[in-house]
């Protein structure tokens, strides 16, 4: 027996807590809110993701990921934040409530579970997931390497002691597979990926594995520019916006990468707070004004993809 902690949108939780906040949101907010599982860590812990909104499951809808890396703390905090945004905003707010009205928020708060726990108990600053290499001593492989787009080629590595080992195949770790799966399983409706990192202060668009610039390179550009000056609006705070090849560093394996592939056309990554001074051990007293900021910017992308 023991007991869990109360849950904070303004403190960092621990999984458990997250867990059980997942299943009081779906219970409390029944009308606009589910849970669905979507399979199981390398450990054995469930994946959940939020379905958010009014519309049919075959309705339009945004996929959004948090925690895919276990450091990166604000992510998950971002997405239990958004997602108590989007439940408030539906009765007070004629915008959300649009939202809602037309489309699906799919929310994963906590992609990598096991290299969150990990982060809690045993290691602060661990990325990856937990499983197994082929080096005794080295377990997990980055999960956002992980993915099946150009596996393990620029800026992945393929030794298992890295940070950036991009496992031992393609969607190799049952945590990426997850997510390619309920991806490819609603692809129908699903019309934006966004996957929620920190820190850098970045909105990053595909490539990520080729300098070559995608398709709707303009239109992603032109998003990004609208988003990044919705979030300046409230704080000030800067963020660069560009492909991430050439504004962060290229990678392969990436997920918004994979995504794209799929063919939804409107993928990001967001790199939250801060620019490196804290990193990753954001404060709590920054949770607020980053979570608020950050909402501004994914709302502005959730409008542009309902009218388009
Ligand atoms: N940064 C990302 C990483 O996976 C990134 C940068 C973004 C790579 C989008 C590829 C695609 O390395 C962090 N902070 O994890
Ligand atoms: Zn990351």
């Amino acid at each position: 027996f023991h007991k869990s902690k109360k849950h904070s949108y303004m403190k960092y939780n621990d999984w458990e807590t997250i867990a059980k906040w997942m299943s009081t949101m779906a219970s409390k907010h029944s009308d606009l809110v589910s849970q669905l599982k979507i399979g199981e860590t390398y450990e054995g812990r469930p994946m959940y993701v939020l379905r958010v909104g009014q519309s049919s499951p075959a309705g339009p809808a945004i996929f959004m990921d948090c925690g895919i890396h276990a450091r990166e703390w604000i992510s998950p905090a971002f997405c239990q934040w958004f997602v108590r945004e989007l439940v408030s905003g539906y009765s007070k707010d004629e915008e959300t409530k649009k939202l809602l009205t037309n489309l699906n928020f799919y929310i994963l708060p906590v992609l990598n579970v096991d290299g969150y726990v990990h982060t809690w108990t045993k290691d602060r600053m661990w990325r990856k997931s937990r499983s197994p290499t082929s080096d005794c001593n080295c377990f997990g492989a980055d999960l956002n390497r992980n993915f099946n787009i150009s596996w393990c080629d620029i800026g992945a590595s393929d030794e298992p002691c890295s940070e950036i080992y991009c496992g031992e195949s393609a969607q190799s770790e049952i945590e990426a597979l997850n997510v390619a799966n309920f991806i490819l399983s609603n692809l129908k409706s699903i019309k934006a990926y966004i996957s929620i990192h920190a820190y850098a202060q970045m909105i990053l668009y595909p490539y990520s594995y080729t300098y070559d610039l995608a398709p709707n390179t303009k239109e992603l550009d032109e998003i990004s520019k609208g988003a990044a000056s919705k979030l300046y609006s409230l704080y000030k705070t800067e963020y660069v916006y560009g492909p991430s090849a050439s504004t962060i560093y290229p990678t392969s394996g990436s997920s918004d990468d994979w995504a794209y592939s799929q063919g939804i056309q409107y993928s990001f990554t967001l790199e939250l707070r801060d620019t490196g001074d804290y990193g990753f051990l954001l404060p709590e007293k920054q949770i607020k004004s980053t979570c608020k900021e950050t909402t501004a910017a994914i709302i502005y992308i959730a409008n542009y993809v309902l009218s388009h």
